[in-house]
């Protein structure tokens, strides 16, 4: 049977083009995904970035376990807290990060979207970046969106990083920006002060194309 109907051809062919046209819708997703990608800190590493980092290539590797508890738990609370390192953000805050993130829910930002970051509340021993007590923060912004300001805030003398989780009360706001045209850093110095030992550097980036506010933890060790 070599016949085929012309109905049958012209079906065939809607089908092609569905199937293109669902292809092409998803790519452009995904270029949408890329084009729409964020930022962190990027030094000192932020716990998911520095996760994402060390162990992005090898994330199953269960050495992680004793080499990097901190780490190891954030990839099996769940993977997608370090594959969108650069998504850790709430949205229309107005300002009010105070109010909208619970004590112990700093390093996920009020556990936006949900549990996806909530790993990274958890207290203990992360790897921590050795910094001398003035050091430059770093902020990687992919998305170019620039800054309306960044906040620096570091955890007072005496707060317990290894069992304690963050909260307002344990910081110490040391460093506030004005404006950054967009770019893809935004650095700014920090003065520790006589801060010894392990100590966790919290810093807010509110982006300037919207209200979008970013929280991010880092570990480190004044020397
Ligand atoms: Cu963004």
């Amino acid at each position: 049977m070599a016949l085929i109907s012309v109905p049958a051809n012209k079906r065939l062919l809607g089908k092609a083009l569905a199937t293109i046209a669902a292809v092409a819708g998803l790519m452009a997703s995904m270029m949408t995904g890329i084009a729409q990608a964020h930022g962190s800190t990027v030094d000192p590493p932020s716990r998911n970035y520095g996760c994402w980092q060390r162990w992005g290539s090898d994330f199953q590797n269960p050495t992680m376990a004793q080499q990097d508890p901190m780490c190891w738990q954030a990839w099996q609370a769940d993977t997608t807290a370090m594959w969108n390192w650069n998504g850790l953000y709430r949205e229309g805050v107005a300002g009010n990060h105070q109010g909208a993130i619970p004590n112990g829910q700093l390093c996920s930002g009020g556990r936006t979207g949900g549990t996806r970051y909530a790993a990274l509340d958890n207290p203990g021993p992360w790897k921590a970046a050795t910094k001398p007590r003035q050091f430059t923060l770093d902020i990687w912004d992919q998305a170019r969106h620039g800054a309306d300001y960044l906040r620096v805030y570091v955890t007072k003398q005496g707060y317990d990083a290894l069992s304690t989780p963050l909260g307002w009360n344990h910081l110490d706001l040391v460093a506030t920006t004005g404006r950054y045209a967009p770019s893809d850093h935004y650095r700014v110095a920090v003065n520790a002060g006589s801060r010894t030992g392990r100590h966790v550097v919290f810093a807010i980036w509110q982006a300037s194309h919207s209200d979008q506010s970013y929280y991010f933890c880092s570990d480190v060790i004044f020397q």
